[in-house]
């Protein structure tokens, strides 16, 4: 029995621990021993009692008849699915005897730890994992298959993940939703902007494809994919040029207006229109909008950043809201992330010191593929948990025949037989995250959470916490910090000198279930960029051989084949979480692929009909969604769809596996296909 674990019914607080900005407060009812319902707290200042409908039918997934219970060993081949019972003694045992026999061999950076976060709690994303996996001195991972271009981007010209206070947009009279698709993806955001907008706010998205953000805006700009930082040159062009810049704004917090003026000049509209699609009139428009109203505020998604340009691409946007002085407007800014304002201890969390080696190898996570089929250092054993590789990863074909590979030998903790655990020799059982102790920081809002467990663990699944301290204790490690509970080391995590953290601690997280961090706005504060300020010019970038001012850079043209290619998340699962959930593959449907009328008619191609998307490294099928929805030349799906329905929806079967500019991050917008009808329907 878990001593936190009320025996009682009743409704419990809890949060949300998917990766979604979001990070809802939830309450959960629980009827003997089982969860039954889970809703939004309507206490909960940002959640304000409305969740998405994922979420709503967590209980689905939570009992859905797949889920794991007790751990496994492969029987079978190697991605053929047969497993057969074994016991956590076994199963833990039989880890130690071959990595130990594998660190005697080819010593321990032959082990990778590969994972995201799946469950966004510190402790199981980020706590007893990073511990266990310095002491052991495995390969490093660089997890970067997110938002780490754009954040890299960002930070050249802001400092960190500093942002505006999303609470405060409720003011706000324009809104950019840029790159973001809101609606399906940061909906309170969605909820406030709806507010402000019966107080007279304007919405404007920009994206490359009208999808239910893009319907939902008052205005809907299309753009070609990767060209977002010619159309913010553009728009800072008409703001020099028609005297719509904050000066006195300029000249006090930021470093390089004067170069950054003389540098837009080549960005004039028409060059831009012919760069972006973007017609030369709707460029003033919006320059001459965003010039005028106030407060204005950008949300920046990440869908600009997953482009071979995206790290430029969002230092560029991010320069805007500075050259019409929207940092010290109530609700003007911008957000890309919030994450650095939350900022937790986590060096005392990951201990980083237990790792002797210091130059320990580091593997970039979007280059799985490659690196699983590198024979130089080979990777022999992989241990993977809160990432679903198989199905997220780019150039998916090259990371199943490494994941294929006989002599590797793999690991993977789940709640489900997912498609990357159909692939591994151990598959261990994870416990949901209502069944665990752990502490959440927003990358969007303020607030921290804290959960505490509402159900006992579900069969004989473990958390994240508790698979790591057992390996730990296998192993022999005798550090102190392997038998820190899950409550010691919330305590160590919010023991930090980050002045916003202040008096969030366990208990008085225990006491209110959430409390939002004490901020000052961004100009009070010395930014951390070198200069202190906005850096418009910045000479960091130089040194990483960057141009110093915002800049745009065309993508890689990578093959002739005449579309690009946008594989983006849908609205009914959360990356490939519930992609193998009855009830929320039921309300997304199908997967479709949408393409221009006039393209389409090229291809003698029909709404519904069923075709072929490939390049050099796969294919998928999917039905054809014909309209204007988005530009000649560009294809777009949605959602990353589970195999075992069947189909041919692996869209990262077509994805590349380059790395973007900046931060070592994921292009996985930036491929090029064909398409063509299939003629059978
Ligand atoms: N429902 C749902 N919510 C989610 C997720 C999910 O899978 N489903 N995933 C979660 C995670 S991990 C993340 S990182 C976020 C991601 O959520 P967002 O930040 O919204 O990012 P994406 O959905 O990847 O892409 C956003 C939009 O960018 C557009 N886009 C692609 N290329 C370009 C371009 O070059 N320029 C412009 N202007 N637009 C472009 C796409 O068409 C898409 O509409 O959402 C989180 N929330
Ligand atoms: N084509 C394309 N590919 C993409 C993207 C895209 O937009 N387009 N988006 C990319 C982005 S932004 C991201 S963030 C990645 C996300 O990729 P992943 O991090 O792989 O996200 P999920 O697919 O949600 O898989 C998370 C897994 O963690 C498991 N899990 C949940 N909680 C726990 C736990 O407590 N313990 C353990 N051990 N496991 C747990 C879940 O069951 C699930 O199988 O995908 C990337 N891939
Ligand atoms: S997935 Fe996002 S919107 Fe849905 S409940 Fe979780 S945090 Fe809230
Ligand atoms: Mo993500």
């Amino acid at each position: 029995m878990n001593e936190y674990v009320s025996e009682k019914n009743g409704v419990f607080p809890s949060v949300c621990s998917l990766d979604c900005p979001d990070q809802c407060g939830l309450l959960i009812t629980k009827e003997d021993g089982k969860i039954v319902k889970v809703q939004g707290d309507p206490d909960h200042p940002v959640t304000k009692g409305n969740i998405c409908n994922k979420v709503r039918h967590m209980t689905e997934r939570i009992y859905d008849p797949k889920r794991l219970s007790f751990p496994l060993k492969r029987v079978g081949a190697k991605g053929e699915g047969n497993f057969e019972r074994i016991s956590w003694d076994e199963a833990i045992e039989t880890i130690r005897m071959r990595w130990s026999k594998l660190i005697d061999e080819s010593g321990p950076e032959s082990i990778l730890p590969y994972s995201f976060y799946g469950n966004m709690g510190k402790l199981n994303s980020e706590g007893m994992d990073r511990r266990f996996f310095h002491r052991l001195g495995a390969s490093l991972l660089d997890r970067t298959i997110c938002s780490d271009a754009g954040s890299t981007g960002y930070k050249y010209t802001m400092g960190g993940g500093f942002g505006t206070d999303p609470e405060e947009t409720i003011n706000t009279k324009l809104f950019i939703f840029w790159g973001v698709n809101a609606v399906s993806t940061n909906m309170h955001q969605v909820a406030i902007a709806e507010k402000a907008r019966k107080n007279g706010a304007k919405i404007v998205v920009i994206d490359v494809h009208k999808n239910q953000t893009g319907r939902w805006a008052d205005w809907f700009i299309s753009i070609l994919p990767g060209t977002d930082a010619a159309l913010a040159l553009g728009l800072m062009h008409i703001l020099f040029a028609e005297e719509l810049t904050d000066n006195d704004f300029l000249e006090r917090y930021t470093v390089g207006h004067k170069q950054l003026k003389e540098h837009v000049k080549q960005y004039d509209p028409k060059t831009v229109s012919a760069l972006t699609g973007v017609p030369i009139e709707n460029i003033y428009k919006l320059a001459r909008m965003y010039g005028e109203t106030s407060p204005s505020f950008i949300r920046i998604g990440n869908g600009m950043q997953h482009h071979d340009n995206g790290g430029m691409c969002v230092r560029t946007v991010a320069c805007l809201p500075a050259l019409v002085g929207q940092w010290r407007i109530k609700g003007g800014g911008a957000i890309k992330s919030n994450s650095s304002i939350l900022n937790h201890n986590s060096e005392a969390l990951e201990r980083l010191d237990l790792l002797e080696k210091k130059d320990t190898r580091i593997i970039n996570m979007n280059v799985i593929g490659q690196a699983l089929l590198d024979k130089d250092q080979p990777i022999r054993s992989l241990f993977i948990y809160n990432c679903n590789p198989a199905i997220v990863a780019p150039e998916g074909n090259k990371v199943r025949v490494g994941l294929a590979r006989e002599d590797l030998f793999t690991v993977v903790h789940d709640l489900f037989l997912t498609e990357t655990a159909m692939y591994a020799d151990l598959v261990l059982p994870a416990t949901s995250s209502y069944e665990n102790t752990d502490f959440y920081t927003s990358y969007w809002h303020h607030f921290v959470q804290i959960q505490q467990p509402v159900i006992e663990a579900y069969g004989e699944s473990k958390s994240n916490t508790d698979v790591f301290r057992l390996l730990a204790q296998s192993f022999g490690f005798e550090e102190e910090c392997f038998k820190d509970s899950d409550v010691e080391m919330i305590h160590q995590g919010l023991n930090c000198n980050n002045p916003h953290l202040l008096g969030i601690d366990y208990k008085s997280l225990s006491e209110k279930q959430y409390i939002k961090a004490k901020r000052k706005s961004i100009l009070e504060e010395r930014l951390p960029t070198p200069s202190g300020k906005i850096e418009l010019y910045s000479e960091a970038l130089t040194i990483q051989g960057f141009p110093a001012l915002p800049s745009y850079m065309p993508l890689v043209k990578e093959s002739e084949h005449p579309f690009l290619f946008i594989p983006a998340p849908n609205h009914n699962f959360l990356n490939s979480t519930f992609s193998n959930n009855e009830k929320h593959v039921r309300l997304e449907k199908v997967a479709r692929v949408h393409l221009n009328e006039t393209d389409a008619f090229k291809l003698g191609i029909e709404n519904g009909d069923k075709v072929r998307i490939w390049n050099e490294r796969g294919e998928c099928e999917l039905l054809a969604a014909v309209g204007q929805n988005v530009l000649p030349g560009v294809v777009v799906t949605q959602g990353l769809w589970a195999d075992a329905l069947g189909t041919k929806y692996f869209v990262n079967a077509l994805t590349p596996d380059r790395i973007a500019d900046m931060g070592g991050g994921a292009t996985f917008f930036s491929g090029r296909v064909s398409v063509e009808k299939l003629s059978q329907n």
